[in-house]
């Protein structure tokens, strides 16, 4: 009689010592990824809520190369079409971007803390 009741508790304990670690992890710290396309010779929509230690990865869609290239120094991404990159927000702050071959080409990232 005590066997059958014993097998299972063996299981169960384990479950709930995985809950417990899944809890404690800190969630909120992942960072997020994000994308900004080129297309049509402009930017698209950057997204907000942006924090440091998130990833925007930069993807050309467009028929020419591109760059995004922070006026600050922060990045500097030069992609042929149909290329990617992605570049970590290091630094809070309003960061303004261009193209460096169509400087009519701009954009603007808001990273906060
Ligand atoms: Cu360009």
């Amino acid at each position: 009689m005590g066997d059958p009741e014993r097998g299972p508790a063996y299981p169960r304990r384990a479950v709930l010592a995985l809950a417990g670690a899944a809890i404690a992890a800190p969630v909120s710290a992942a960072p997020r990824v994000v994308t900004v396309t080129m297309r049509d010779m402009a930017f698209g929509a950057v997204p907000t809520g942006l924090r440091v230690g998130d990833i925007v990865e930069w993807v050309n869609l467009d028929l020419f190369r591109h760059t995004a290239t922070a006026r600050n120094k922060a990045f500097d991404v030069d992609l042929v079409p149909r290329a990617r990159a992605r570049t970590v927000l290091r630094q809070p702050g309003v960061v303004a971007f261009y193209c460096r071959f169509h400087p009519g080409m701009t954009g603007v990232l808001e990273v906060a803390k």
